[in-house]
């Protein structure tokens, strides 16, 4: 099957499967001044976007803080593989560094095509790309990429966080995009999130937790258990069922019609 991107969507407050407003600090903040516990935010390993299970992944423009234009490509490995152009230009006409001809406004998503269980996901920033050719891109894959006296985190230039309390459990990337001389090393030069299911998001988020310390450096970062249970959607109806035996009495609940459409 091909791995295809379809066409950008716009942002609409209250109905688009991601709530803009919680992640606006990730873009106007330096990654290591990020309070992740205040978020309910964790650090985890962006290179390990590895999906258990078949999922249509959906990615949204969070914001960007880049006097760059560099287009955002995603490639897969295992199951399904590919390559492709997530999108052309991360610019933003309203976002922390904007410019008036960007394409992008900040919330703008994309719908990509279903992805078979056991595949690989890496994304790549090609720095100012847009402009001008000759930068390397710059990959969550990041054996990839150089190690510079002027970035000390890398080869890392990706940083990744999840969001399990999120409605919908998200992962959020953010790239630096200059190595070497002139870079910041805020890793907030493009800020995406990515939606790649419940069972897909527990997988990845509980084998490559890095804790909430964001002043971290990722390069030698190690992972580490996630200090609570993560419940799916099954185990939530569970919860619930409990709570309202309780409240109800088990005799009144088996009857409600509530039990029955859900089972
Ligand atoms: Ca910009
Ligand atoms: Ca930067």
């Amino acid at each position: 099957m091909t791995l295809s991107v379809g066409p950008v969507q716009s942002y609409v407050p209250g109905s688009t499967w991601f709530d803009l407003t919680k992640y606006s600090n990730l873009g106007t903040q330096e990654r290591v001044s990020i309070n992740l516990a205040d978020s309910n935010l964790w650090l985890i390993d962006s290179s390990d976007l590895y999906l258990p299970y078949n999922y249509a992944p959906r990615i949204a423009f969070i914001n960007e803080g880049a006097g760059y234009q560099s287009p955002v490509s995603m490639t897969a490995a295992g199951s399904t593989t590919g390559e492709v152009t997530v999108f052309a230009n991360l610019s933003g006409t309203n976002s922390i560094l904007p410019s008036r001809n960007a394409p992008l406004q900040i919330g703008d998503w994309v719908q990509l095509s279903e992805i078979q269980a056991g595949t690989q996901l890496n994304f790549a920033v090609t720095p100012n790309g847009a402009v001008s050719s000759g930068r390397a891109p710059l990959s969550t894959d990041y054996t990839l990429n150089p190690t510079d006296p002027y970035n000390p985190n890398s080869p890392v230039f990706w940083t990744a966080y999840a969001d399990p309390k999120a409605t919908r459990p998200l992962i959020l990337l953010g790239y630096e995009d200059i190595a070497g001389r002139g870079s910041d090393n805020d890793f907030n030069d493009g800020i995406i999130a990515i939606d790649v299911g419940v069972d897909n998001f527990r997988a990845i988020f509980t084998t490559a937790n890095l804790g909430q310390d964001p002043r971290i450096n990722l390069r030698d970062a190690q992972t580490q258990a996630v200090p609570f249970e993560m419940h799916s959607a099954a185990g939530l109806l569970v919860i619930g069922a409990i709570v309202l035996g309780r409240r109800w009495g088990w005799g009144r609940f088996w009857k409600t019609k509530f039990w029955k459409t859900k089972n």
